[in-house]
């Protein structure tokens, strides 16, 4: 009779909370300079996308000024932005991935 239920006499209901994680956008952003097919090779490997499907995040990108990628836990999304953008940098684009709380 060790157990604190078993020795309480009155017991409020424990509701378990369990919160969904707020959720972030990965953008991609438009520059002049990297080459349209490095945007795609990096939405493929980075986010694994499909080649259609990194043709028309790209597209739209290029077209607009920004894109959303793809949504995931805060963590997930900043290490994704940040290692896409370091895949420009190491080549030598100005190619850019930020993160954005979803409403
Ligand atoms: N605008 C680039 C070009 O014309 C291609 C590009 C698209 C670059 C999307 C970045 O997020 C981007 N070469």
């Amino acid at each position: 009779m060790s157990d604190v239920n078993t020795r309480t006499r009155k017991r409020t209901k424990v509701e378990p909370k369990v919160e969904r994680p707020k959720l972030y956008k990965v953008i991609l952003v438009n520059d002049d300079y990297t080459p349209r097919e490095f945007v795609v090779a990096v939405l493929k490997a980075v986010f694994r996308l499909s080649e259609d499907q990194s043709y028309k995040v790209m597209i739209t990108a290029h077209r607009r000024g920004v894109c959303v990628v793809a949504v995931f836990t805060r963590d997930v999304a900043e290490t994704k932005a940040t290692e896409a953008t370091d895949f420009g940098k190491r080549a030598g684009f100005p190619l850019m991935f930020t993160t954005e709380p979803e409403e």
